[in-house]
């Protein structure tokens, strides 16, 4: 059987300065090396190779057509026309609960709201762990510097019809560091090659890389950056949520593993890069006001070119590193429903640990349903009346639930709230829109499509979100009819008798 690592992997790598560095668990190896994560996918049977496709649109139209069917599998995309055997693609990559629990660190069997919940309890204790430097990594295999520097020698897809280019980091790290305090700082932001030595950035004003990069701009200098675009696949936890400044990523992304990361430094800029990563470029971005490019369209999460294409800041890449064979990981945004969302554990548990704080009691679940990330359901065991409402509006006063929420669902906890046949069941047998609604206005952000083209130029970023109590009314809810489904107890018997027609073992 070919695998994708040689193991042990981490054990062979020496340690720097730090004879306390506690080494990645079994669990974590996975989700510190994305080829330990393949090996452990593909003897689950989640890994599907595929070779021969084009880097011109077909790597993201079979990615997206492969990404409908209920089982997603991981997809690794070799031999891609024009580039040699080897040079690779991931997508796919957290498409199914198994390989998210396997990127969280977690058991593989963990369900969603487990998930959430225990995301939630390493939150309330956790300790950054800071990164832990070593001297050789995977990812120092082969370093290209000056002038031999092409990023065209990389099977870059063209994700989506109307982007306006090839996108080599849409599942990344963007690494930089604040020229005042050291600190440093990883963000997600989508980067497009535009030439053998240069890439484009699309930095969101506000975010932190972008507040880094103003610092060095305003003095006239240049931001030394580094884009990790083939990256193991917990990076993602960390680098694509909104963790306070005085946080850096790779120490919170520790704390949630509850082992250091490892890093290594760039030749050039000395900035850490993890260890363990594919494919990595150093450079620097000028001014933008003295040097920039035009980037995008590209399709965005929400599912559409919402935010267009405007002049960008660029990075020169002047080295990039890479392991033998580079596996590039990708995430092409899908329409929302076919979307992996880790960061939506992180945020739900930020939700509920907000809705505790603030004193609303018996949460029991909360969940960003897959179907449409405008949408937050959270379940409740109703202790009051109001109970419902409360919570859906509490949802609203967050930071990780309020921005952009078109719909807060709640209801009670017998509803399975990863299940969006259950929860639209409960809300098209329970809800009263008449009576049980709340409609107020939310900040939104401009890739919102439904932001429209006057409140855009004025820059009025808000739109309206619906809070739906669906639970049975407090006050009647004992009377309120029994559901007539078959009960959880007689359900099991049944399936146990049964198991040969039903082909379903009871959980
Ligand atoms: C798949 C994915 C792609 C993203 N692309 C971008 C992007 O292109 N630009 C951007 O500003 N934010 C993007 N984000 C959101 C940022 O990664 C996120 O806000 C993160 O918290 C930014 O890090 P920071 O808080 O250190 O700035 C993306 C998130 C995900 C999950
Ligand atoms: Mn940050």
């Amino acid at each position: 059987m070919k695998t994708y690592s040689k193991r042990p992997t981490v054990e062979k790598i020496k340690l720097r300065g730090r004879s306390d560095a506690i080494l990645p668990t079994e669990e974590t190896e996975a989700a510190l090396d994305v080829r330990v994560f393949l090996d452990r996918v593909k003897a689950a049977g989640q890994l599907q190779v595929i070779p021969g496709g084009h880097w011109n649109l077909e790597i993201g139209a079979i990615s997206e057509i492969l990404a409908e069917s209920p089982d997603a599998p991981a997809l690794l995309f070799d031999e891609i026309v024009d580039y040699p055997r080897g040079y690779r693609v991931l997508s796919n990559i957290l498409k199914s609960p198994f390989r998210e629990a396997l990127a969280l660190g977690m058991s593989p069997e963990t369900t969603p709201v487990q998930l959430v919940k225990e995301v939630k309890s390493r939150l309330a204790k956790f300790k950054p762990i800071p990164p832990v430097e070593v001297k050789k990594g995977p990812i120092l295999e082969n370093i290209i510097d000056g002038e031999h520097v092409d990023l065209l020698r990389f099977p870059t897809p063209k994700w989506h019809e109307m982007d306006g280019g090839r996108y080599i980091g849409t599942f990344d790290a963007v690494i930089c560091r604040d020229p005042e305090s050291g600190y440093v700082n990883i963000g997600t932001y989508r980067v497009q090659v535009h030439d053998e030595k240069t890439v484009g950035l699309f930095i969101i004003p506000g975010k932190h890389g972008n507040l880094i990069a103003q610092k060095y701009w305003d003095k006239g200098e240049e931001c030394p950056f580094l884009i990790a675009c083939g990256i193991p696949p917990s990076m993602i936890i960390a680098s694509a949520v909104g963790i306070p400044w005085e946080v850096g990523e790779y120490d919170f992304l520790g704390g949630i593993l509850g082992v250091p990361v490892p890093v290594t430094r760039g030749k050039i800029t000395g900035l850490p890069m993890p260890a363990f990563s594919e494919l990595v470029l150093e450079g620097y971005a000028p001014p933008p006001d003295r040097v920039s490019r035009p980037e995008g369209p590209f399709g965005e999460w929400p599912g559409y070119y919402a935010s267009g294409s405007q002049d960008a800041p660029i990075v020169r890449i002047k080295a990039v590193y890479h392991r033998d064979n580079p596996i590039i990981t990708g995430s092409p945004p899908f329409k929302t429903y076919l979307n992996s969302e880790m960061p939506t554990y992180i945020r739900a548990a930020n939700i509920w640990s907000a809705l505790e704080r603030s004193g609303v009691p018996e949460v029991q679940g909360v969940w960003f349903p897959r179907q449409g990330r405008f949408v937050v359901a959270v379940s409740i065991r109703q202790r009051y009346p109001g109970h419902g409402r409360q919570a859906g509006l509490g949802v609203l006063a967050t930071r990780d639930g309020g921005r952009d929420a078109r719909m807060v669902i709640v209801v009670d906890d017998d509803i399975d709230i990863t299940n969006i046949n259950e929860l639209l069941w409960a809300v098209s047998s329970r809800w009263d829109p008449k009576t049980a609604s709340e409609i107020l206005e939310v900040p939104a952000s401009a890739l919102n499509p439904r932001i429209s083209p006057e409140k855009r130029a004025s820059n009025d970023l808000v739109s309206s979100c619906i809070v739906i109590d669906a639970c049975k009314p407090y006050s009647w809810r004992k009377e309120f009819p029994p559901a007539s489904a078959v009960s959880s107890d007689y359900k099991e018997q049944v399936i146990r008798k049964w198991n040969h027609l039903l082909k379903k073992t009871p959980d």
